[in-house]
């Protein structure tokens, strides 16, 4: 079957998780614990050279990372891949934009708030990144003023990109109570068929950790 690499703390991760749950795709965890610096050592950095979790091993040996890459290569001839160039550049704008205004500010001040032993170190960083990360779901707010989802017409890759680390964003000290469209936005998500929890385990077999591996 198909191996993940990665821990279920990670939003990242969970992207991965939720999809292979969603499309109901077997496969087996090994967890790379990231409060033990597991992602950045030598064995794991075989598997990927950037030391980051997800990664995914195919059967056949190959392996792959970037959560968005390993999304756009498990949703192939799914509903959750628009057929349209334009639903899939769409879906890659939003896809995007989580990577590069959203995760950086909103992921990171929950790592730093919930992880970080030395916060005073960290204060100027997590007040910036407060403020681009509110411009982030202030963005988010508008476009589901008048939308369902961030694709054309339905849930797909850019909704389980974006909803990974949006659902926990509190935990990084936003307000996203006070951002009633992305609200709604939430539980349209969570409604989802097969819709799974972030620390809900989709793993059908035993989990393995990393130094345990050969
Ligand atoms: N752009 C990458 C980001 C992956 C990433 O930042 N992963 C974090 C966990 S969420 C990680 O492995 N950090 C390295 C570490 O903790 O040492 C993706 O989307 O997969």
């Amino acid at each position: 079957v198909l191996t993940l690499y990665g821990n279920l703390e990670s939003g990242n991760v969970y992207k991965v998780r939720l999809l292979l749950a969603q499309l109901e795709i077997p496969h087996r965890r090994i967890d790379v614990d990231q409060a033990r610096g597991e992602p950045k050592s030598e064995q794991f950095r075989a598997i990927n050279p950037i030391g980051k979790v997800p990664a995914i091993k195919l059967e056949d040996g190959r392996v792959l990372s970037e959560s968005g890459a390993i999304l756009f290569y498990l949703a192939q001839d799914t509903a959750f891949w628009p057929d349209t160039a334009w639903g899939q550049a769409q879906v890659l704008r939003w896809m995007f934009f989580e990577q590069y205004s959203h995760e950086p500010y909103i992921a990171v001040n929950r790592y730093l708030l919930r992880f970080s032993d030395d916060l005073d170190g960290v204060a100027e960083r997590i007040a910036a990144n407060a403020v681009k990360g509110k411009q982030a779901l202030d963005v988010m707010e508008r476009h589901l003023r008048d939308h369902d989802w961030f694709g054309l017409d339905r849930y797909s890759l850019a909704d389980i990109a974006l909803y990974a680390y949006t659902h926990v964003a509190h935990e990084g000290g936003f307000d996203v109570a006070g951002h009633p469209a992305v609200m709604g936005w939430l539980t349209r998500a969570r409604a989802r068929p097969r819709h799974i929890g972030l620390m809900q385990e989709t793993s059908a077999e035993p989990v393995w950790r990393l130094g345990e591996t050969t």
